[in-house]
């Protein structure tokens, strides 16, 4: 039943990840929720159980073999994520939470050049994630936060981020790829014309990391953050891109151990790149494995996986086409494998309770972008989202389930 190529074979992609073996409500799992987080090989899980099991220690710290294995293990999953994005240095990679945590960083971090009047700019589709901090950060500092527009495909208005750049802007912030409405944003752009006004620029790549390959040196981009649980790696475990010339001139975010070169009560002096950023003990055991997780990817390769899903998301489009009642959300022309929509008549969380009965996954709600479901007057939205595993026969389900909710809604 599944297909399968050469070129991409499913069915051993499949066998790579236990969950999907297993039944929800006795029905075979049906995982559309891959934006929400993805899920994990077998390989990320082993690794992260072979590093309990072998080396736990803490990094950075033990003169003991354990700390030193665990520290190189560490830092290996540091270069990695360096190749991963290509940044110049390995310098330029800090490991955060996620890429809220990272967003945060830069914010707080760089955000303190701010001063009244200057201006932040962002997206109508930005995540919270890349809202809030923001926020904060102009009411701290009075700046103020401007908002580029999106047209009724959920695609972004060039002309109105142009426009509302200007020479108060400091800081461009937006998102690769959008969660709420799949949307990929022509980056490149974007960059080239924040640049042009002096802005720094800040990609969120929490939804792009896994589906697109990202080359942070050919973007120039200054700073670029992601989530490892969306990359089917561990969750608690991310990166900040940052280029070296702005973190080294950044105060450090949060104080604590690992950050620091010295400490006394008069004065602290700080550690270097990236470590000043990283204060306390991290989540060691997601680092190393978030490297087993760009390993997975990067051999079925970023390309053929966006292949694969582009595929999927043309399966939905066309089973959504004569499908009565359903109102797509998000109609880019570059889009990723996210298929949002509402259906007529029936709240999307009643429909997600009952494809949630059908074995199929998906989310519903506003998808931590209320602002988007305000832009196409809905309250939420029923969220489907692709990943590397997911099968033309599992799209037919979701529409299967589909019409299942159409006959309890008749
Ligand atoms: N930015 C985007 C574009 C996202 O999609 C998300 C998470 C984040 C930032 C935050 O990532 P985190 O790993 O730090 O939480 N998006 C979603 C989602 O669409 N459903 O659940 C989480």
């Amino acid at each position: 039943m599944i297909a399968s190529n050469d070129r991409y074979d499913i069915a051993r992609i499949r066998r790579d990840f236990p969950i999907l073996d297993r039944e929800v409500h006795g029905r075979p799992l049906v995982y559309l929720d891959n934006a929400a987080t993805s899920q994990k090989p077998r390989a990320v899980i082993d690794t992260e159980l072979r590093y309990y099991r072998t080396m736990n220690a803490n990094i950075h710290r033990g003169v003991h073999l354990l700390s030193q294995e665990a520290t190189d293990a560490y830092e290996a999953s540091r270069e990695r994520v360096r190749r991963f994005l290509n940044a110049a240095r390995r310098e330029e990679i800090v490991f955060v939470r996620g890429a809220t945590e990272a967003i945060n960083l830069v914010a707080a971090s760089y955000g303190q050049r701010l001063k009244s009047g200057d201006e932040v700019l962002i997206t109508a589709m930005e995540h919270h994630s890349n809202i809030v901090p923001w926020q904060l950060l102009c009411e701290r500092s009075g700046a103020v936060l401007r908002v580029a527009s999106i047209n009724d495909a959920g695609e972004l208005n060039l002309t109105s981020f142009e426009h509302l750049l200007g020479p108060r802007t400091r800081i461009a912030a937006f998102t690769h790829i959008s969660n709420a409405l799949g949307t990929i944003n022509p980056v490149r752009e974007l960059i080239e014309m924040a640049h042009a006004n002096g802005a720094v620029v800040l990609v969120d790549g929490a939804q792009a990391a896994p589906h697109a390959r990202v080359d942070v040196q050919a973007l120039d981009c200054d700073f670029y953050v992601f989530s490892g649980h969306k990359l089917y790696g561990p969750t608690g475990i991310g990166a900040l891109y940052g280029k070296a010339r702005l973190l080294d001139a950044m105060p450090p975010w949060q104080g604590g151990g690992d950050m620091i070169r010295e400490v006394s009560f008069n004065k602290s002096t700080w550690n270097d790149l990236p470590y000043k950023f990283e204060a306390g003990t991290p989540n060691i055991a997601g680092g190393v494995a978030l490297s087993a997780a760009i390993d997975y990817v990067e051999d079925i390769g970023l390309d053929a996986i966006a292949g694969h899903e582009n595929d999927l998301l043309i399966r939905a489009n066309e089973r959504a086409a004569d499908f009565p009642g359903l109102r797509p959300i998000g109609t880019a022309k570059d889009k990723a494998g996210i298929f949002s929509f509402v259906l007529d008549g029936v709240h999307p969380h009643d429909i997600g309770t009952i494809l949630d009965l059908e074995g199929v996954a998906v989310r519903t709600g506003h998808h931590c972008a209320m602002p988007v479901m305000g832009r196409f007057g809905v309250p939420a939205t029923v969220r489907a989202s692709f990943g590397l595993y997911n099968t033309r026969d599992e799209v037919d389900a979701l529409f299967a389930a589909l019409r299942r909710v159409k006959e309890v809604f008749a």
